[in-house]
């Protein structure tokens, strides 16, 4: 039966009516996270963004409501669906990425890597703190010679009878810092491995990264590994090969696409609203041929970031996420997220430049977010693989 599309109404707030493929549970868990951002993140975060800090405090409360560890089942995780969990990033990126980041990093690195790697006592001691944001977790994979190809890592651990003698260095480690522990990814004799280094472990030091012009609502650090022994149960007995790191990162990557659709939004939103209230030459801009175009493409990319999102969110819960999905989604929204905050930039005018806008912020954060977790270019790389069969990163 064909239907009266003239009768149907359409939102600008969500054009497609994406809300219509959201389950009640999903549109509740995704407004109260909302609610928090907009109570919690919005009035505060342009002054964190200029002092270069994010509070630690936060941690608790995004433990408290269960958004740390969100997706993971068992010792205190929530066991939320990926879609949940990906709404969750999605609207804790619309306040900043620095936020979308700590938890990212908490749940998804962290936690995520204990969580799959890990033996049950490590499991049973880490996780259920982690999850309630008594302790901050870290995530060391990158290293100053060492970022996209993380195969030539550096530092090494070396056995000493039943200890671990941890050597290195590691670099733009978010949340260094602050964290209570460090996942510390490791060449040994026996493949790549992972290990939980407790901070004041002796010869294990942090420095913050300063001077930061991107993601400043988050802290940064460098990791110092001075022959940092561990015992034998530090080290993630399931982790062999780069594989460990690699499907934390998937993790991650899989909340970044839908946090850039977060961003975008947030973009498009304060620019819809500026050209309707900024007057030029008489009128108010939105009534110009100009930004009408600009901000029809910027509903487009926003909405289409949504969808592509939710598509992989379905796929996770249904087990057919690969990994290079999560690369096609990261490319793509990321991509998407910088090229709304960049016109949404321009309708802003003069305003557009300073933080009492969102928008220059989001841009700016958004240079780090096409960075981390993979660049761009290495996931154009692994969707160039995945479609031509050659590998073309060496
Ligand atoms: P390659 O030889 O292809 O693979 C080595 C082993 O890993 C497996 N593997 C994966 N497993 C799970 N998920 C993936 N996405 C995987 N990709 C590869 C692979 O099967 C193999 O397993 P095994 O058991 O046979 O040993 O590895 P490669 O050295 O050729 O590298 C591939 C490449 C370039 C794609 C990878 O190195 C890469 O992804 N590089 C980018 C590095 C990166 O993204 N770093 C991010 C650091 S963390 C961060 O940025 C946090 S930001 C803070 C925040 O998120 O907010
Ligand atoms: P490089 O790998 O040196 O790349 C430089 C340029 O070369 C890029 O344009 C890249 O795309 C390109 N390139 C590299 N290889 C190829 C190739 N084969 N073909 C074509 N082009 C290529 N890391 C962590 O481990 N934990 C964290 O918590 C963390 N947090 C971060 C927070 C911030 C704010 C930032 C900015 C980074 C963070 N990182 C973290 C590091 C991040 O993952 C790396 O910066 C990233 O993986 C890229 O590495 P790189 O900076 O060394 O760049």
């Amino acid at each position: 039966m064909s239907r009266d599309t003239a009768k149907v109404a359409v939102r600008p707030g969500d054009f497609l009516d994406i809300d219509h493929l959201l389950s009640d549970e999903e549109r509740d868990i995704r407004d109260t996270v909302r609610a928090f951002v907009r109570d919690r993140v919005v009035p505060h975060v342009g002054e964190w963004f200029e002092a270069g800090t994010l509070p630690v405090e936060l941690a608790r409360e995004l433990g408290a409501l269960g958004l740390l560890g969100m997706h993971l089942e068992g010792y205190g995780c929530a066991g939320a669906s990926a879609t949940a969990y990906g709404l969750a990033c999605m609207e804790l990126e619309a306040g900043d990425s620095g936020v979308r980041s700590l938890v990212s990093v908490q749940g998804s690195l962290a936690m995520y890597a204990i969580w799959r790697w890990g033996s049950e006592e490590q499991k049973r001691h880490w996780l259920p703190r982690m999850a309630a944001g008594e302790v901050i977790g870290c995530f060391g994979l990158t290293e100053p010679d060492a970022g996209s190809d993380p195969a030539s890592m550096r530092t090494r651990a070396r056995r000493d009878g039943s200890d671990w003698i941890l050597h290195g260095q590691k670099m733009w480690i978010t949340n260094g810092s602050v964290a209570d522990v460090a996942i510390v990814w490791a060449r040994t004799d026996e493949g790549f491995r992972g290990f939980i280094v407790p901070k004041g472990a002796k010869g294990f030091t942090t420095q913050d990264i300063h001077g930061k012009l991107s993601l400043r609502a988050s802290i940064t650090s460098e990791l110092l590994l001075d022959d940092v022994r561990l015992p034998a149960d530090a080290m993630l007995p399931e982790a062999t090969s780069l594989r460990g790191p690699l499907s934390c990162l998937n993790e991650a990557r899989y909340g970044i696409v839908w946090g850039a659709a977060g961003a975008a939004r947030a973009c498009f939103e304060a620019a819809l609203a500026y050209a309707k209230d900024r007057v030029a030459f008489g009128r108010p801009i939105a009534a110009t041929q100009l930004q009408q175009s600009r901000l029809a493409h910027m509903a487009l990319e926003v909405n289409r970031a949504t969808l592509l999102a939710l598509h992989l969110g379905r796929l996770k819960d249904a087990g057919r996420l690969a990994p290079e999905h999560v690369s096609l989604g990261k490319l793509g929204n990321v991509n998407a997220a910088l090229d709304v905050a960049r016109a949404a930039r321009q309708v802003l005018g003069a305003n557009g430049v300073t933080l009492e806008y969102p928008v220059i912020r989001h841009m700016s954060n958004l240079e780090s977010v096409v960075t981390y977790e993979g660049t761009a270019d290495v996931h154009a790389l692994v969707v160039g693989g995945a479609l031509t069969g050659i590998d073309a990163f060496r």
